[in-house]
């Protein structure tokens, strides 16, 4: 890390199989594959961010819900709340887990994005119902990604890191 640089601890949370290692694993490898450990495995991954003006250093940590404690979320700059587009119980899961976090750490900024685009034609809801949870709760939305294709991932990282600097000054 350059002088003056500092790191950004982010949390990447959502019910299980919406998503999570797959995105951090396509944003920092660059990879995907199709099967899952089938169990909660714990990340902690440093990348930069380049957003424009500014290259920011991040440290992702992958957060099961289940285990959601205030120690987890105090400290982090941002929460990235992620829901499976092909499966509409994770809306209610992402509005919940937005709620608990904002209780928990206000000042912790809320991106929530929608994962599984690939599989459009099986999909229970889209971007606008992201929207609709993101406003209740300040949050930006980074419409739907997909970790399976790389769709929006690395557009989806950059725009938030930008929009979290532009909503700090
Ligand atoms: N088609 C498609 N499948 C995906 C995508 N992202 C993840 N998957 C699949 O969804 C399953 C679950 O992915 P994981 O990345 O393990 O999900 P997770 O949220 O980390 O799951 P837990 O850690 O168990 O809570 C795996 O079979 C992935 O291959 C995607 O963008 N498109
Ligand atoms: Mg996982």
């Amino acid at each position: 890390m350059e002088d003056g640089e500092t790191l950004w601890k982010i949390g990447v949370i959502g019910e299980r199989g919406v998503g999570k290692t797959s995105l951090i694993n396509r944003f920092v490898y660059d990879s995907f594959t199709n099967s899952s450990s089938g169990e909660f495995t714990s990340q902690f991954i440093k990348k930069k961010v380049d957003c424009g003006e500014k290259c920011v250093e991040t440290l992702l940590m992958e957060i099961d819900p289940k285990n959601l404690s205030p120690r987890k979320i105090i400290g982090t700059k941002a929460m990235i709340i992620i829901g499976d587009v092909t499966n509409i119980d994770t809306i209610d899961s992402m509005e919940k887990l937005g709620e608990r976090i904002q209780e928990i750490n206000p000042k912790t900024k809320l991106i929530f994005i929608a994962n599984k685009s690939d599989l459009k034609y099986m999909a229970q809801y889209w971007v606008d119902e992201v929207k609709c949870i993101a406003e209740k709760y300040n949050g930006i939305v980074y419409g739907v990604v997909s970790a399976k294709t790389g769709e929006n991932v690395k557009e989806g990282f950059s725009f938030m890191c930008h929009k979290i600097i532009k909503l700090s000054v």
